[in-house]
């Protein structure tokens, strides 16, 4: 039989009484911390305290404006002395997932990722489902809580990363709790959160990718140099990717002694992943998917192919091996 989600809030609600001090364990990302926001709320006035803490460091700029608009307070695991708390939940993860996780036994175990079998007293793993934010929009439903403006935010927003616009993993349940957090969501601030994809510190690369861009026939490649992250590649492959007249992205950096291609198209008729693998499989790690891809290849595998060494050199030899790489080219090369 199936139990509905009254029923389920029921059982969960009889883990906790007044006098409980609750540890909400979550690995930080928009669904976990949305889904923390929302146990907190189900739990406000039944227990003594609710805690949240995470096990890693946020670093994803638009995770940090998350927890700034939305106010969100975090304990860092290293923080935490365990004895301090007799209850403990752990969101969006399953104990076994982390073993920074298994400091702790769990009561509660919400989830929507693959089950592992950990017995909890209480357990509540759904993986069909695209969010745990979901399931927990079904207990605030039954629990008969009309979500504060802030809590709807993080729930509508961790819904839609979880799902990435519901083009991934969903089911209709995740619509109807999208549905739901629509009417109680500030999407003004959703859009902010969502939008923050750019530190200020940045900009500096996007001002580099504009100046050396060589493009040709919707074809854009750049080359940032060293960076101090590989994700500004990503970021920059993205941006050009909003360019109407552009197809395909190709945006490299170096970063920690390897250089990083980073693969973008509009998906029409192109393999970024074939691309790819073809033209940088036979000097480092690449592949990927039709309409996104990656290459690492480490520096001293190609350095001494260019001659000056320097970022001008380094795009042109990847602009080359790109166009070279049909199958005969690359026949006579082996
Ligand atoms: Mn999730």
């Amino acid at each position: 039989m199936k139990i509905t989600a009254t029923g389920k809030l029921k059982v969960l609600y009889k883990i906790f009484s007044e006098n409980d001090s609750v540890l909400i364990m979550i690995n930080a990302d928009p669904d976990s911390m949305a889904s923390a926001l929302a146990v907190k709320r189900l739990l406000w006035r039944r227990v003594s305290s609710a805690t949240i803490s995470s096990i890693n460091v946020v670093d994803r700029p638009d995770n940090i404006a998350m927890i700034r608009l939305l106010k969100i307070k975090m304990v860092p695991i290293d923080d935490i002395s365990g004895s301090h708390f007799n209850r403990f939940v752990i969101l969006d993860s399953q104990p076994n997932h982390n073993d920074l996780f298994s400091r702790f036994a769990y009561d509660v175990v919400i989830d929507h990722h693959p089950e592992t079998g950990y017995k909890a007293r209480f357990s509540d793993v759904r993986p069909e489902y695209g969010a745990t934010s979901s399931i927990l929009t079904e207990y605030l439903k039954a629990a008969g809580i009309k979500p504060s403006s802030r809590l709807a935010t993080g729930l509508f927003h961790a819904i839609k990363t979880d799902t990435a616009n519901f083009q991934r993993k969903a089911v209709i349940e995740d619509m109807r709790a999208f549905q739901f957090l629509f009417r109680h969501a500030n999407l003004h601030l959703a859009r902010k959160i969502e939008q923050s994809e750019i530190r200020f510190n940045q900009l500096k690369y996007y001002k580099k990718a504009l100046a050396g861009r060589i493009m040709n026939r919707g074809k854009i490649f750049t080359h940032l140099g060293g960076v101090e992250n590989p994700d500004i590649c990503v970021n920059v492959a993205d941006f050009f990717m909003r360019i109407e007249s552009v197809h395909w992205s190709i945006v490299s950096g170096i970063y920690d002694e390897t250089l990083v291609i980073i693969f973008r198209n509009d998906g029409i008729r192109k393999n970024a992943g074939k691309v790819s693998s073809e033209s940088f499989g036979d000097i480092g790690s690449a592949g990927g998917h039709k309409n996104a891809a990656r290459a690492e290849i480490p520096v001293p595998a190609f350095r001494k192919e260019i001659k000056p060494y320097n970022a001008q050199n380094v795009l042109k030899w990847i602009i080359k091996k790109i166009n070279g790489r049909s199958p005969s080219i690359k026949a006579k090369k082996s």
